[in-house]
């Protein structure tokens, strides 16, 4: 078996959405993202940490889907081993040259084994850096991409094939019989990917780490002043699983971001993975507050190589939002 690239982190998502206006309004002038670039077909953000090109592709499209999941490896060596490893894998690759992705080197993609389209890169541009210029910062002032989380018909499934790449656990959702969601990571935080379990493939959500509690807070003060109050889904609130602050919005096209806060280290290399019981009220809400069945149940599609909207499987395990009783309505009282 050929060895599988070195991937350093989870940097930036392509989505098409159906109006690039509709969607710079939400992304740019609400949320705050800053635009490295735009043209008439697609929109180019980052948060205000980011030193690569752009943790965010906008791409005006037919429909709404997720077009590339994209992962930084460490060396251009490593897209010649992605190459190899997916081949070996049986899956679709392309290699496309330098500024077919704006402000990225070389790429590599692939239809990966759960049928996500991910671009692998080891290169790109550095806009200017913006960490310390406050007077810029708006909206939900978020600072760079954290993770992917990717419904899945089979998170064991995933769990195998993300270890496979040398995908370190940090937590799960679990019982005795089944493995209801995982989290993953390469770089030394809670997560780079996560697994919902439900029809797939579909993109769950994008989360993107702010430095402050209160920029979460801030986003929702100023959606509510704004009388946009429908594109909050869930929270503000804060996790069990990866002690996060968080809210999830949704864009004009439903999809779907997280704006989150205060993780924790996992670089150790026997960092302990903490497994929470599905019946613990507390894991996705540790106020135990209610999960709504849109986030359970809604996420975007995903565009194969071509473009094309690939057909989703439905879940193959016990639904976690079936376990159903207690304080969220989906999980047990003790
Ligand atoms: O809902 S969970 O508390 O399980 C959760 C969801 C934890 C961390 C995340 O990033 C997330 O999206
Ligand atoms: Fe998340």
């Amino acid at each position: 078996m050929t060895a599988p690239p070195d991937i350093v982190r989870s940097a930036y998502a392509t989505l098409a959405v159906t109006s690039l206006e509709d969607a710079r309004r939400f992304w740019v002038d609400l949320l705050g993202f800053v635009v490295t670039y735009e043209d008439k077909s697609a929109l180019y953000l980052r948060g205000y940490d980011e030193l690569t090109h752009h943790n965010l592709v906008l791409r005006s499209g037919p429909a709404a889907g997720c077009e590339a999941l994209a992962y930084r490896v460490r060396t251009e060596n490593d897209l010649t081993r992605a190459e190899a490893y997916f081949r070996e894998l049986g899956c679709r690759t392309e290699r496309c040259p330098a500024g077919h992705t704006r402000g990225i080197g070389p790429t590599v993609r692939v239809e990966d084994p759960l049928g996500f389209t991910v671009e692998f890169f080891a290169s790109a541009s550095h806009p200017e850096r913006l960490q310390q210029r406050y007077d810029l910062r708006r909206g939900a002032e978020v600072a760079r991409l954290d993770h992917f989380n990717i419904c899945v018909p089979d998170v064991p499934q995933a769990y195998e094939y993300y270890s496979g790449l040398g995908f370190g656990l940090s937590e799960t959702i679990e019982d005795s019989s089944t493995l209801y969601a995982a989290w993953m990571y390469r770089k030394q935080s809670v997560h780079d990917v996560a697994f919902t379990g439900g029809a797939g493939p579909r993109l769950h959500h994008l989360g993107f780490f702010a430095h402050e509690p209160h920029s979460v807070l801030r986003i929702c003060d100023i959606i509510g002043s704004l009388q946009l109050e429908d594109c909050i889904e869930r929270g503000p609130g804060r996790h069990g699983v990866s002690n996060a602050f968080y809210v999830y919005l949704r864009d004009p096209d439903g999809h779907r971001l997280e704006v989150y806060t205060s993780d924790y280290y996992t670089g150790d290399p026997d960092h302990p993975v903490l497994r929470w019981s599905v019946k613990d009220p507390r894991r996705r809400d540790f106020w135990g507050h209610p999960v709504v069945e849109s986030w359970y149940n809604e996420a975007s599609p995903v565009l194969d190589l071509n473009g094309a909207v690939r057909p989703v499987s439905e879940i193959s395990q016990t639904a976690e939002s079936s376990v159903r009783v207690g304080a969220d309505g989906y999980t047990a009282p003790r």
